[in-house]
């Protein structure tokens, strides 16, 4: 029986804020307290994960001055070198602030968006100081509750001139930054602009340099809009485009609940996982949620044991699956393979056309056929069930 510890080689990581989570909610107070980063790095290594993420103000206060941020960024290095953990994504802070209360690069006030600007440049010179390759775009405050105050359009122009700044700047200062847009539908914002996986990959197609970005999904937030999470991975690593991604779980259509991942949605999370593992996906396995708001640091650090233990769980229920013969019998009776018709249904040509449109088809033997796919949904729950 394996033993589920994760391994460096897991790529398991978590932000800063994920583990060190307060448990504030709209309605109540912390009811946990503040974790410093070095001790979260610590913990973490302990626990056997790879990396860690981070906002610019999660390591660096706000106010900090020049040489508070030097001693706080050069202890936090010594920690990351002692433990042999890494910063694998940096991130802003662009919604804590009221600042940015209507936007940051969305926001219509000329002054924010270049504070907003000059706020992430700062951060993107953390993280690259840091050694994180990836850079995500979290658009928490980019959106609407009055849609009359004209900006649809601007917003997303305005968005687009940001990240078409940040590219450059990125290249300016040899950073090599693989950027990636993290959607969510709403919350904090009434709308969020683009708010799911598909409408992000349509607006990377209109940046000046679309092959330097990608996407962060969030399982969490495709499901919020009521659609699939497995889905929406599919479509993001058809399109090379699986930068990063953020583990949790969630009811759908709910506040974001940030749970531990798998507690929610234990298929979609197998199928999830079977995904990125058969798909060769070598980044992060990064887990954006938190512990329970009624929970201790104890709690806490059980939080990031499951996500870990779960995933390592799934995929060795993704291994069992591959190699279970009835499924594979199941899977092999679902697909029908025709080489002449594959032939003549691929790369066109007008002889394909032609023979393809003068072709006769049994339509009576397909619309009688049974794919099978009750039994293979049931031996899979079987599976999972331990059963199998
Ligand atoms: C959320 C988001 C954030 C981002 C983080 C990094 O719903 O709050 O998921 O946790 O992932 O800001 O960009
Ligand atoms: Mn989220
Ligand atoms: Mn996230």
């Amino acid at each position: 029986m394996a033993n589920y510890t994760p391994q460096p080689s897991d790529k398991f990581t978590f932000g800063l804020w994920t583990v060190g989570n307060l448990g504030r909610d709209p309605f109540g107070e912390a009811t946990r307290v503040r974790l410093e980063p070095t001790y979260i790095v610590e913990k973490l290594a302990e626990l056997g994960a790879y990396g860690v993420s981070l906002h610019d103000n999660d390591l660096v206060p706000l106010e900090a001055s020049p040489n508070e941020r030097d001693r706080i960024v050069r202890e936090f290095k010594k920690t990351l070198e002692q433990t042999g953990l890494k910063v694998t994504m940096a991130t802003t802070n662009l919604f804590t602030d009221p600042v940015f209360k209507d936007g940051a690069f969305t926001s219509a006030d000329a002054r924010v968006r270049a504070f907003a600007l000059q706020k992430t440049m700062r951060a993107m010179d953390l993280g690259a100081e840091l050694g994180a390759q990836i850079y995500v775009f979290w658009g928490g405050r980019e959106g609407s509750e009055v849609d009359f105050s004209g900006k649809l359009l601007d917003a997303l122009s305005w968005f687009r001139d940001s990240l078409n700044f940040l590219a450059e700047y990125s290249d300016s200062q040899g950073y090599g930054y693989r950027f990636a847009l993290e959607p969510k539908p709403n919350e904090p914002r009434g709308d969020l602009f683009l708010p799911v996986v598909g409408a992000a990959l349509g607006f990377i197609a209109t940046l000046d340099k679309p092959e330097r970005f990608g996407l962060n999904p969030e399982f969490a937030h495709e499901t919020m809009a009521g659609l699939s999470f497995p889905h929406a991975i599919a479509q993001a690593i058809d399109a090379g485009k699986l930068f990063h991604i953020d583990l949790n779980d969630q009811k759908m259509s709910r506040f974001d609940q940030d749970l531990r991942f798998g507690a929610e949605n234990l298929k979609a999370a197998f199928m999830l996982v079977k995904l990125l593992e058969d798909s060769g996906y070598d980044g992060p396995r990064h887990f954006d949620a938190h512990a329970l708001r009624t929970e201790d640091e104890a709690g806490v650090w059980e939080f990031a044991k499951g996500c870990m233990r779960t995933y390592l769980i799934l995929k060795e229920k993704a291994q069992r699956f591959d190699q279970d013969s009835e499924i594979q019998a199941a899977l092999k009776a679902y697909r029908v393979e025709d080489a002449e018709l594959e032939a003549l249904s691929k790369g066109f040509s007008k002889e394909k056309a032609e023979a393809l449109k003068a072709r006769g088809f049994d339509l009576d033997a397909l619309r009688k056929r049974g794919p099978g796919l009750e039994r293979l949904d049931q031996l899979t729950l079987e599976l999972l069930m331990g059963v199998r």
